[in-house]
């Protein structure tokens, strides 16, 4: 009997049914009568396991039986979105799940809704690699996705008086069928105490002494591919205190204290970090880093690699993809690994390990790049510091080859920075690890080669390469926008949503006046939906005549939400002011999601100017509810899924050079909204895509941002020049959005006017025009719609599927199976 093959449920209504009812009793302990709803959600979530279980024992068998190049993806972040609605589509099972559940009286549509969506990411990095894995899976690439299992994922957003509040999320309150704890495969992860070296039959050796140590207990989740039956896996790593841990307690015989010192190292993958940029080098988020890269290699060594692998052939057999700096620790960690434990010699060791990382940078802006006080490090990770140094004296011996002794060459390359304390730069460490080095759009890529990582680009030219991002049409179309995707299903046949480029047999059908209707439809049905999607949350009904204006994405300072703000304040003024005439005023809703970090002061204080000023325009009668603002608390994935297929305008309005790529942009794009932006990350490849006719573009070039900024860049000149930018400025000053109180918004303001890092008010008057464009545009629905239907079909190159066949032909060099 152990050895008789799992076999899946009948793939039919009766079969899943039976199922359903067999897990509602047996695994909730439930009668369906005594069920509540998240009784029927649980027991629908085993069911759907239950479909792919087969195909995921199958796919780990082979994973280990190959000789192809497993792809393991280390991301401190998978920012998922729920999962019940994709599971389903890609078992094909949706249709036999809602006939199944109705047969038992359930509607499918209230166990979708009681899902608490795993937010184990920040924003687009997070949602990057979860888009990934689904794209590795539905090519069949052989891939692991690694990370952490936090408890608690990205806070819960609140607003109290327009201002943010965070609490906690608690995302495994209700259960969590979608994974699978692995206790007897736990890895040791060890931590601080010191080195000491040793004698081993004559070489002398260097071994790490810890001092303590925890448990990584794995989580694993099933990624199962579109359509194509194949399942890999995304583990996740949860701390767990050891048996030894705090021994030394223990023995003292405080008993209760030594349990409660535990948690002490439960810590670890308790929360996710809220900082997307400028993050503070915090000793648990280092601890975090260490603890999931050490165990996703250990576990790759010696669970997926067969036993008594040849270490030297390592690179055959695997690609560490850092997402980021954050699993940089790696790094010295596989050679910590093959030195230290496997004994290979430090030099084969090292070309090993170059051949088995690459690195993918995420970032432009300085501060946000990650260092390492050598000082927390050393003490931390008292082995790993010494292996950086060894790294970092043989790569420096090289550039004085390369360049000679070029001392101030020597200090901006080292891996080591001085000042202002002692540190290391991850960034140069993965750099100089890396077999590959990318970066997420063309222009993102060039000013890492020009700029951030010049030095390096001068010296390995041919290690930096570009991959644009992708996202999934998987979630992001067909799931999140089930009208359209029939729409197109019908024009164009099945194959799109595994072959995205086929949306080009759009094009011809932009000029279609039965098509434009058609797709017209979706449109404005996709708004009434997320109108009825807002009133759930009590928030005001869409109006079917206005533009649905959407600006989706955390809330920084560089992406410019400040920049919409002085547009929507500039077109109120203008109406009480009697400047613009309001009859003639395009009916529009300001739609904004965003979560700021909690210590980003002025984030939150952008966040409160748009409450404020949304309370304020949205209900003065003279507005005539021409212009409304809506801000829905807590923008996550599920939200993302109803904005936007319902955006007619997408925002993309990031000061030029300073969005590495942005993926909301391709999201949107591909649902049929015009983009407005700038010349920045992959707008610019959008752009010459979808054309410029049906692109809205404003603002200063990358290359124009250099030359102000050099000439000494006076934000204050542009508000005494331009009228509208002063009266808007002023209005916000004068209290009109803060019940007169004119010390509310005062920081803003004067940031704006004698600082503006981000040059708002430089491009201020050139996004007014566009918006104008807009307008324009907008009053001729034959020719928007149009245009929009154009951003469908030419949007096909950004999904995560090309990126994935780019990564494959650039970077990894595996090939997909079967
Ligand atoms: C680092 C150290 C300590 C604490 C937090 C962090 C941290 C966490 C998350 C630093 C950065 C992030 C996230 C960055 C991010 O999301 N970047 C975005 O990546 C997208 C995918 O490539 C791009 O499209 C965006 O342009 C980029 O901003």
């Amino acid at each position: 009997l152990a050895l008789a093959p799992v076999v899946a449920p009948a793939a039919s209504v009766d079969g899943f049914a039976k199922q359903f009812l067999q897990n509602l009793n047996f695994d909730q302990g439930v009668t369906l009568s005594n069920s509540d709803v998240n009784d029927q959600y649980l027991a629908l979530a085993y069911t759907v396991r239950d479909y792919l279980m087969a195909r995921w024992f199958d796919d780990r068998a082979q994973q280990k039986a190959q000789q192809n190049k497993t792809v393991c993806y280390l991301s401190a972040e998978y920012l998922l979105g729920r999962q019940l609605d994709n599971n389903l589509l890609a078992a094909r099972l949706t249709d036999i799940a809602t006939e199944a559940l109705a047969q038992c009286g359930i509607d499918i549509d209230d166990l979708r809704a009681v899902e608490i969506e795993p937010g184990l990411g920040n924003g687009g990095l997070g949602r990057l690699a979860a888009c990934f894995v689904d794209s590795l899976a539905t090519m069949s690439v052989p891939a692991i996705g690694y990370g952490i299992r936090y408890e608690y994922g990205i806070f819960r957003q609140a607003f109290v008086d327009g201002q943010q509040v965070e609490q906690p999320d608690a995302w495994l309150r209700m259960g969590s069928p979608w994974d699978f704890a692995h206790p007897e495969a736990a890895q040791t992860i060890s931590f601080a105490g010191t080195t000491e070296t040793y004698d081993d039959e004559g070489v002398e050796r260097t071994r790490w002494v810890p001092e303590w140590n925890v448990l990584a207990v794995p989580y694993n989740m099933m990624v199962p591919g579109y359509h194509n039956g194949r399942v890999n896996t995304l583990r996740l790593w949860r701390a767990v205190a050891t048996n030894a841990f705090d021994l030394h307690t223990f023995n003292s015989g405080d008993y209760v204290q030594s349990v409660r010192a535990q948690t002490f190292a439960e810590n670890i993958s308790k929360v996710l970090y809220p900082e997307d940029s400028t993050p503070q080098g915090k000793e648990l988020r280092l601890q975090q880093q260490y603890f999931f890269v050490a165990a996703s290699i250990a576990d790759f060594i010696e669970n997926v690699l067969p036993d008594d692998f040849d270490l030297e052939k390592l690179p055959e057999r695997v690609i560490f993809q850092l997402n980021d700096t954050h699993p940089v620790i790696g790094v010295p960690e596989l050679m910590r690994v093959l030195v230290d434990e496997k004994k290979i010699e430090w030099d084969a060791a090292w070309a090993i390990t170059q051949k088995c990382f690459a690195y993918t940078c995420h970032t432009l802006l300085p501060e946000a790049l990650e260092v390492w006080s050598v000082d927390l490090l050393g003490r931390l990770l008292p082995r790993h510091l010494e292996i950086i140094y060894k790294i970092n004296d043989a790569f420096l011996l090289e550039v004085r080859e390369r360049f000679g002794d070029d001392e101030l060459l020597i200090r901006n390359m080292s891996i080591i920075g001085e000042h202002p304390f002692r540190s290391v730069r991850m960034a140069y460490l993965a750099t100089v690890a890396g077999s590959k080095v990318n970066g997420v759009a063309e222009l993102h890529s060039q000013l890492l080669r020009d700029n951030v990582l010049k030095d390096f680009a001068t010296m390995w030219p041919d290690k930096f390469t570009n991959v644009t991002n992708g996202v999934t049409p998987r979630r992001f179309l067909r799931l999140a926008n089930p009208e359209l995707s029939a729409l197109i299903t019908e024009a164009l046949g099945a194959g799109w949503t595994v072959d995205l480029e086929r949306l080009r047999g759009l094009e011809a059908l932009a000029d279609d006046a039965d098509f434009r209707e058609r797709f017209a439809a979706v449109k404005a049905s996709n708004k009434r939906r997320l109108s009825r999607v807002l009133d759930a949350r009590g928030e005001p009904a869409l109006s079917d005549d206005h533009l649905i204006d959407v600006m989706i994405k955390r809330l920084h300072e560089y992406k410019r939400q400040t920049l919409k703000v002085l547009h929507i304040v500039s077109t109120y003024e203008g109406i009480v002011s009697g400047r613009l005439d309001v009859d003639a005023v395009q009916p529009r809703t300001f739609l904004f999601g965003a979560k700021a970090a909690p210590g980003y002061g002025m984030a939150k204080r952008i966040i409160h100017l748009i409450n404020a000023v949304g309370d304020v325009v949205s209900a003065d009668e003279r507005v005539q509810g021409k212009l409304k603002v809506l801000y829905p608390a807590n923008y996550n994935v599920t939200l993302a899924e109803s904005i936007i297929p319902a955006a007619d305008l997408s925002e993309q309005i990031s000061l030029a050079g300073k969005e590495a790529s942005g993926t909301g942009n391709m999201k949107l794009a591909l649902n049929g909204a015009l983009t407005i932006g700038t010349d920045d990350g992959a707008n610019v490849e959008i752009r010459q895509l979808v054309g410029d006719d049906n692109f809205f573009l404003f603002g200063m070039s990358e290359p124009e941002v250099e030359a102000l900024w050099a000439d000494g860049y006076r934000p204050a000149d542009f508000y005494q020049r331009d009228e509208r930018l002063r009266s808007a400025i002023d209005l916000i000053a004068s209290g009109a959005f803060s019940d007169g109180d004119r010390t509310v918004f005062e920081p803003l303001v004067s940031n704006l006017l004698y600082e503006d890092r981000f040059m708002a008010l430089a491009d201020f008057s050139s996004y007014l025009d566009a918006q104008e464009r807009v307008d324009a545009a907008y009053a001729d629905q034959d020719g928007w719609v149009r245009s929009a239907i154009l951003n469908v079909a030419r949007s096909g190159y950004f999904s995560s599927d090309r990126a994935m066949r780019d990564y494959l032909d650039r970077i990894w060099h595996a090939t997909p199976i079967g």
